[in-house]
């Protein structure tokens, strides 16, 4: 017979090994036996977080800025769907997250017991495996079949690609018999050998024979996390006048020589795609912000599109409607061997892209000098006037798109929900970021995605390092900026939503230090006092014009084909 809930603490033991230190935990009765052994073990930290859907994005931001896998921990019923946010933000970005929701055994569910759904395979389309574990360890039979499951569930994490795993985990009555802590026998361990996939030689040689022989190739980075490490390898393929290089924001890529203001550069290129149309396209990393790439390359699409991704989830993912081959593998293994092949040509397509780029930059300036106090305005200030060794956070969905204008000189580390690109958990995310660091973390928030996440506010563990920008210009100003929504009346109370809301009253109740800028002196002058803040989380509101900051925005894009 073994002792009462001894299946927790084979679960904290096996979670111990596979290196997961971290626990966010939301309360609750059915997952307190859990958390209550989860305690006793010094190895595991817990994070207490009462909002699940705020609980499940600041594990997704401490698990990006660890680069390892975090747990979370909740109780039954819609607790457990409340993480369905994080987990499929989790899946599309392809972050390592252990789920735990506790449950009733199997025998209960829809018996009219409270605070009890269906819980097994509850995020079915957005995770990387579910497991149902049984609700006692009591026979070995039961024991191999739990332990074998939470191994597996460990290493879904993390191969063969990074991701949220489900682990259901149904518990008995009574729930507090806990005095004495089990302890475990003979847990199983089981173990994933390191292995590495690659291109055959053959197919190795086509690709370079296609590439060798064009001379009008463009690689698109997508996003990728800080510290991916692929700049040299990136820079032994590009550097050659017949490639040019696209990066966004996101994909944390340094280097002058790269077209990083994508929309900028490729407005109203439409009438000269003789000149600028690719003929190999050669993509790798996450999600792609800019629409104007996705459009253009749509309608004027190569001859060849290779993408790069280990993810059997995205195999022929055809984001430019002209993909012709899938590279099964990850960016860094197939840039080693892509770049022991290819061999720099002659050719004039790097430079009437960089002239293009030139052009446009010098626009871009002439533009940005005459400009009165607006979103922009303040985005400009913002990317040259913060210290360069903050973390930044860009929330959904225009803080991520204002930042793809700028030239960012200033290599700061970037992050973004850009996986399913909700506004439900920037700030959550970006709090987590800085739960796991003591670096400087700032996130680029506007109003309605700073109110929406406000729970991000609500625990104890937010330090000085932590730093809000709340771009306020009273509503969702995406709406007016995007063409359509702005010709009917319903556009102000149901899609820009319009307040007159402000953050003071939050900044006070959850005891961040609380700045405002409403101008350009304003901002210039708070900035450097808001980063000296070293006693508590800060908060900088910078209120904007609405109609005018979407005018100004919609001209600068006129502007640049005028
Ligand atoms: C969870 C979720 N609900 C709705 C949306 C649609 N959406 C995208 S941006 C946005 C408004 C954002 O407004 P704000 O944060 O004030 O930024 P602004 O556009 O004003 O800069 C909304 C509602 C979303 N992305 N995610
Ligand atoms: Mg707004």
């Amino acid at each position: 017979m073994t002792e009462g809930k001894e299946q927790i603490a084979r679960l904290a033991k096996i979670m111990i090994r596979k290196g997961i230190r971290n626990v966010v935990v939301s309360p609750g009765s059915r997952n307190a036996p859990v958390v209550i052994l989860f305690s006793r073990y010094p190895e595991l930290k817990l994070v207490s977080v009462a909002d699940e859907r705020s609980a499940g994005f600041v594990a997704l931001g401490m698990a990006q800025m660890l680069n390892e896998t975090v747990a979370v921990l909740c109780t039954s019923g819609s607790a457990a769907i409340n993480y369905g946010p994080a987990i499929s933000e989790a899946y599309y970005q392809k972050v390592p997250l252990f789920v735990i929701t506790a449950d009733r055994p199997v025998e209960w569910i829809d018996q009219g017991d409270g605070q009890t759904i269906r819980q097994n395979h509850l995020f079915v389309n957005f995770i990387r495996k579910s497991y149902q574990l049984p609700s006692d360890t009591q026979s070995p039979e039961l024991r191999w079949h739990f332990d074998r499951q939470v191994n597996e569930a460990a290493d879904r994490c993390v191969f063969p690609v990074p991701g949220p795993v489900h682990v259901n985990l149904p518990l008995s009555e009574p729930l507090y018999n806990l005095e004495k802590t089990p302890k475990p026998q003979s847990i199983r361990r089981m173990g994933i050998a390191q292995a590495e996939p690659r291109l055959i030689d053959e197919q190795l040689s086509a690709l370079a024979d296609l590439w060798n022989g064009s001379s009008r190739k463009m690689v698109i980075a997508g996003q990728l996390p800080p510290g991916h490490g692929l700049d040299v390898l990136v820079q032994k393929i590009t550097s050659d006048p017949t490639v040019i290089l696209l990066t966004e924001t996101t994909s944390n890529l340094s280097g002058d020589s790269h077209i990083r203001c994508i929309d900028r550069v490729i407005e109203g290129i439409g009438n000269e795609m003789e000149t600028f149309q690719p003929e190999i396209l050669l993509t790798f990393g996450g999600a792609i912000v800019s629409k104007k790439i996705k459009a253009m390359l749509r309608k004027y699409k190569p001859a060849h599109h290779w993408n790069v991704s280990p993810d059997p989830d995205e195999f022929h993912q055809d984001t430019y409607q002209s993909l012709t081959l899938t590279i099964p593998l990850t960016a860094s293994t197939f840039l080693t061997q892509f770049a022991k092949v290819v061999k720099p040509a002659t050719g004039r397509y790097f430079n009437e892209w960089n002239n293009r780029k030139r052009i446009r930059k010098r626009q871009h300036g002439d533009y940005l000098r005459r400009l009165p106090w607006c979103d922009m305005k303040a985005y400009e200030m913002l990317f040259s006037e913060i210290p360069s060794d903050s973390h930044i956070h860009l929330s959904n969905s225009t803080p991520v798109r204002y930042a793809q204008l700028f030239d960012h000189p200033r290599n700061f580390r970037y992050w973004s929900n850009r996986g399913t690109s909700g506004i439900d958990g920037c700030v959550s995310t970006a709090a987590g970021a800085a739960m796991a660091t003591s670096e400087t973390v700032t996130v680029i928030t506007g109003d309605i995605g700073f109110f929406y996440d406000s729970n991000a506010l609500w625990n104890h563990y937010l330090k000085p390092n932590f730093k809000i920008i709340l771009i306020n210009n009273g509503g969702g100003n995406i709406f007016r900026i995007l063409p359509g929504p702005d010709k009917y009346p319903v556009m102000g109370p149901f899609l820009e939503t319009a307040h007159s809301l402000h953050a003071k009253g939050l900044a006070s109740n959850f005891g961040l230090s609380y700045f405002v800028a409403s101008d350009e002196r304003e901002l210039k002058e708070v900035l450097p006092v808001f980063y000296e803040e070293n006693d508590h989380p800060a908060l900088l509101e910078i209120s904007t014009p609405a109609e005018l900051s979407a005018e100004i925005l919609k001209k600068y894009f006129k502007y640049l084909i005028s």
